[in-house]
């Protein structure tokens, strides 16, 4: 049956009032309502469960609502993808695919997302959901090596975790397939951590798996070695925040938690060697900080400290931060 674009938009509103009222329930009946009337099981995924989601997330950044709320209504679509996702028999002659998020990454819904977008086309989808650590992993895959690794990773911060995984993946002989706004705009950092490929959507997927011929020599090629300032971070780190937080008046716990970030916008910067990881990370941060009632100064004294923090054992990375 083909989708009827109206009736779509007010299901979609109607499970985004679920998910403000944490009722996974509610929320699950409407959407296998649209199933059994023979909608697209992917419209259904994107265009009406994740879809809502995002109207959710929208609200939530303009302030309409609390830190718990945002966690409910994850919670509550999360519950809903995962029951769609237990509707599927794991089919024996599927593919196999293992869909993950990197190292180090919280967000576990677009992992659900994908994955169960995928187990609908009739893939055998091992889901390991998020913060999936890169050791455990190499050894999960090399133990029953999938077709795939799928890799999401929803923060550009994180990319040192996604170069991490994408390596145990390579490790183990599996190539990468690679999702999520960490990878930048157009996926331009995906190629620099070494994956095989990158999608914009889940709805790619599926394509790329059926044409690739991915040569995992080449990709891990693409990648440079690791920059001396990113290892002298590592060894440092406590010492490098210590001394930046000595720059500021009585920082709370968020500022501290934003340096934190910040210090690993820099680590991400200079692993894909691009200054404009930092310089987008830097506009993001102050617009978050602002919203959160911060003083206006207060982005630049985070950049300064930080710089003077790093000046001692990481000059190249101090002079990206300035940059
Ligand atoms: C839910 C959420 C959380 C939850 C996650 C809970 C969970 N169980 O998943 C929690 C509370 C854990 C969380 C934590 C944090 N979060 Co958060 N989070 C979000 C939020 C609201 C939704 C993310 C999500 O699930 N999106 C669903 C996906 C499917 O939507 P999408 O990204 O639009 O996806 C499209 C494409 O990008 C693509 N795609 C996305 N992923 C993938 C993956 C693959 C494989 C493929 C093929 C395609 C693909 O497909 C979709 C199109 O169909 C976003 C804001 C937002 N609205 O996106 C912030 C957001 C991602 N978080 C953010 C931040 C800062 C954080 C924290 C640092 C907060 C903090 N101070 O602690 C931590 C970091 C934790 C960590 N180390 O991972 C920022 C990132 C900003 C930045 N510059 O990078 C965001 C953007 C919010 C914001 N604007 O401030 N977060």
């Amino acid at each position: 049956m083909s989708s009827d674009p109206s009736q779509i938009a007010s299901v979609r509103l109607a499970v985004t009032t679920s998910l403000i009222e944490g009722d996974a329930g509610g929320a699950f009946h409407l959407v296998r309502g649209l199933l059994e009337q023979g909608i697209p099981f992917d419209v259904v995924l994107f265009d009406v469960v994740s879809a809502a989601h995002s109207d959710f997330g929208r609200r939530w950044q303009e302030g309409d609502y609390r830190i718990a709320d945002e966690h409910a209504a994850t919670g509550t679509v999360e519950t809903v993808v995962a029951l769609l996702a237990g509707s599927f028999d794991l089919p024996d002659d599927g593919e196999p695919i293992v869909v993950a998020a990197a190292e180090g990454d919280h967000h576990s819904l677009p992992v659900r997302l994908a994955s169960a977008h995928l187990l609908a086309l009739g893939y055998r989808v091992r889901y390991l959901g998020s913060n999936m650590e890169a050791n455990d992993l190499a050894a999960y895959l090399q133990d029953d090596p999938p077709k795939a690794l799928i890799l999401s990773c929803a923060m550009s911060t994180l990319l040192p975790g996604a170069r991490a995984s994408v390596r145990a993946a390579h490790r183990a002989g599996v190539p990468v397939l690679s999702g999520g706004p960490g990878f930048g705009p157009n996926g331009v950092w995906a190629y620099s951590v070494g994956a095989d490929a990158w999608v914009a959507s889940p709805r790619e997927i599926d394509d790329v798996l059926q044409s690739w011929e991915p040569d995992i020599e080449v990709a891990e090629q693409l990648v440079q070695p690791e920059p001396a300032d990113v290892l002298s971070i590592e060894q440092h780190r406590e010492d490098i925040l210590a001394a930046a937080i000595g720059t500021l008046d009585e920082p709370d716990r968020r500022i501290r938690a934003e340096l934190a970030l910040l210090l690993q916008a820099v680590e991400a910067a200079l692993l894909v060697d691009d200054p404009s990881l930092v310089s987008g990370f830097k506009a993001w941060q102050s617009s978050a900080l602002s919203s959160h009632g911060y003083a206006a100064q207060m982005p630049a004294n985070l950049q300064r400290g930080l710089s003077a923090g790093l000046r001692a054992v990481a000059p190249g990375a101090a002079d990206l931060l300035d940059g």
